[in-house]
């Protein structure tokens, strides 16, 4: 991707329970998609393009769980290995945006959802683009189907022309087919997946 100082980069979740193989909600392939991912940092950091990166950041006993009613196992838990960045990410200066802090399901960057009362919320990621006048987004990270998928929705609804890195993602693959139907969503959703 070519960057611009309105356009920002938004790394989704490159955390180790995503990206490690050893985290407890590994993404398949989520470490081989880090270096496609750094790739795009630099790029983004020559251009003084701004550089966002999300953290799923759960509480230890969430409806967002399974151990808890939901549908995930637990993953991401606030202050531990598993919700810290990977390694292997390269890390710029640049804002983080924690999400699901209060329990809530953080599918999106931009926005998270009480799974039991439904009520939605915003995360601080569209006034931080707004201040900068950035109004395009490129998405990168974790998991393609969920939270990169949530993010570009997201962006697209909110006014930000967005691309997706297919090579800079992976998806977590629940159902056989989640990946390219999210892929294909994003596209119908007007965002460019390249
Ligand atoms: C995610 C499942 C649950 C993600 C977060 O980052 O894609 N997936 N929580
Ligand atoms: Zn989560």
């Amino acid at each position: 991707m070519t960057y611009d100082s309105q356009t920002a980069l938004v790394v989704v979740d490159v955390q180790n329970d995503f990206a490690d193989p050893d985290g407890n909600l590994y993404v398949s392939g989520g470490d081989e998609a880090i270096e496609a991912i750094n790739r795009e940092i630099d790029a983004a950091t020559q251009a003084g393009a701004l550089v966002v990166y999300t953290q799923d950041w759960h509480p230890p006993s969430t409806p967002h769980f399974e151990k808890d009613g939901g549908t995930w196992p637990t993953h991401c838990v606030r202050d531990t290995w598993g919700a810290q960045l990977h390694p292997a990410l390269r890390v710029v200066d640049g804002p983080v945006v924690r999400k699901g802090t209060g329990g809530e399901d953080g599918y999106s960057g931009f926005s998270v959802r009480d799974p039991e009362s439904g009520a939605e919320a915003r995360t601080e990621l569209e006034g931080i683009l707004h201040a900068r006048q950035v109004n395009q987004v490129v998405v990168v990270g974790l998991a393609q189907d969920v939270c990169v998928k949530e993010t570009v929705l997201d962006a697209q609804r909110l006014g930000f022309a967005s691309t997706v890195i297919a090579d800079a993602t992976r998806p977590v693959d629940l159902q056989p087919g989640d990946g390219e139907r999210a892929l294909s969503q994003m596209t119908t959703a007007g965002a460019v997946v390249r």
